[in-house]
Order: structure tokens, then C-alpha cells, then sequence
């Protein structure tokens, strides 16, 4: 059973008010919290629906970026990674999620090294490979780091490069089954998936790249028919969710939650 795209669980945190100053490229106005709070109801139950189970850890407010979980882990079936976030202000959130974790994963290892930086966010995790890509938030030796816990895992570790001004590596492509990549042009045309199948988002419609595989649906941003039309058209099932909140805080579907199998 594919570890990379099904899951029995999933970690989500509900988004506190203070997720209005949280961190931006460029500043388009400030979330409406009333609808980011629906919209994240509305993505927790498309995980559910699928037959996952999702624990919902309660707001941090004094991290306004956390609701963003997937940047604080990495989740393997052998065992979970706690990340060491690039941006400062993100820092403690890894702390945070942790004791959480500890419930699910008998191995819990820690990227440590003072100088090292690495965010969920740059990590594509596929049934052949661990790609992750150096970023403003993602250094090499944290890199590094993260390559030799998980070659003790059994997994290949390859990097990549997040392409310049893109936040994550994953803000840019996702993971739609064993083979297949949804990605935009500018990093499918890098040539880091040779040997998977690309999907190109529709021009003008590259804020959709970042979706998630979850089980047997794909859970996309909504807004953005042509590239739904591309996804039904290669056979996945697409389910819409509102994004546009999490959007003014570069957030997407992979950001909003972990997810994974905790080993029998
Ligand atoms: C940040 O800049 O860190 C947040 N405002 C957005 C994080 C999005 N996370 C993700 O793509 N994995």
C-alpha cells in the first residue's frame, strides 16, 4: 500500500486569530478569520471523508503561522522527522507538535544542527524518493541532515531547487499517484521529475500546484477549472476547497495538515 498518498491519519491545527499577522510575500490585505475558519472545517472533513482520521490540536496564538502544520514535520512509516523552520518566527512551532506526534510514531528523530533550516513545505515525499528543495526557508545542511535519518530509514533523499521567489517547493507541485506529479512550468521545465509523469497546472492558474493526493481524491484549491478539467480529464477525483484566506498567507492544501499511517 502506497505510503505517499494513503493515509489512516491526519494532524490539523485550528487557525487563531491572530493568523492575520502571519507571515506573506507580498502583503494583499489581511485574512477574513471567519472564513478561514470555515474553509479549514471544510478541508478537514474532505480528509475525513475519505474514511482518515484527523486529530485537530487547538490554536497557538502565539504562533500566527501555525495552522500551517506541515512545515513542523516529516511522516514516514518508520517514523516522524521534527523540522527546524527557516523563518525565525516558525521556530517553535516544531517544539509544539512533537508530544503530538509521540502518540503515533514509535521513532521520533530531530533535525538539531544549529545551522541547519528545513520546512515540510520543500519536502515531496514519493513512493520512490524523498525530493526536497533548498529554499529561503530550507538550507543545505539541514538537508543534510534530514538525508541521513532517513537513508537509516531506507529512504533516498534527492534535492532539488525551489524555483527563485517561490516560498516552498511544494507551493509549485504535488504528488497525484506513484508516477504522476501535478507541477507548473517554470519547475517542471527545471527537470527535477524526469522519470515521473507531469501534469502542467493551466497557465495563469499556478497558485493550483499546490494540492494534495489524499486517498482516492485530489483535494485542490478552488477557482481554478482548467486545471480541475486537466486533473478529471487524466482520471483523479477532485474535491474544491476554498483557499482564498489561506492564499493572502502563501498557504495551501499540503500546508493545512501531516499526514499519515502510524505503523501497526
Ligand atoms: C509562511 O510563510 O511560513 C506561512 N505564511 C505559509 C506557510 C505555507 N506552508 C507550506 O507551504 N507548507
Amino acid at each position: 500500500m502506497s505510503f505517499s498518498y494513503r493515509f489512516s491519519h491526519a494532524i490539523c491545527r485550528k487557525p487563531s486569530r491572530e493568523v492575520v499577522a502571519g507571515l506573506r510575500a507580498v502583503d494583499i490585505g489581511a485574512p477574513d478569520f471567519a472564513l478561514m475558519q470555515r474553509h479549514h472545517s471544510d478541508y478537514m472533513a474532505a480528509l475525513r471523508a475519505t474514511g482518515a482520521e484527523v486529530l485537530v490540536l487547538e490554536a497557538l496564538p502565539a504562533y500566527p503561522d501555525s495552522v500551517f502544520v506541515e512545515d513542523t514535520a516529516l511522516c514516514l512509516p518508520q517514523g516522524a522527522v521534527v523540522m527546524r523552520p527557516g523563518a525565525p518566527t516558525r521556530l517553535g512551532e516544531a517544539r509544539e507538535m512533537a508530544p503530538h506526534l509521540q502518540q503515533y510514531f514509535r521513532q521520533i528523530a530531530r533535525i538539531e544542527g544549529p545551522e541547519s533550516f528545513i520546512e515540510g513545505g520543500d519536502i515531496l515525499l514519493t513512493e520512490r524518493e524523498v525530493l526536497v528543495g533548498r529554499s529561503a526557508r530550507t538550507n543545505a545542511a539541514g538537508i543534510a541532515e534530514l538525508a541521513g535519518i532517513v537513508a537509516d530509514w531506507g529512504h533516498k533523499l534527492r534535492e532539488v531547487f525551489t524555483p527563485p521567489g517561490v516560498l516552498h517547493f511544494k507551493t509549485d507541485c504535488s504528488l497525484l499517484d506513484a508516477e504522476t506529479v501535478l507541477a507548473t512550468k517554470r519547475l517542471a521545465a527545471s527537470g527535477c521529475f524526469e522519470g515521473y509523469r507531469v501534469i502542467e497546472v493551466a497557465e495563469g492558474e499556478e497558485a493550483c500546484a499546490n494540492a494534495i493526493r489524499f486517498n482516492d481524491v485530489v483535494l485542490a484549491p478552488a477557482g481554478f477549472p482548467r486545471t480541475r478539467a486537466k486533473l478529471a480529464a487524466a482520471g483523479f477525483d477532485v474535491v474544491e476547497i476554498g483557499n482564498s484566506e489561506c492564499a493572502k498567507l502563501d498557504g495551501g492544501m499540503s500546508c493545512l495538515s501531516l499526514r499519515f499511517t502510524p505503523a501497526p
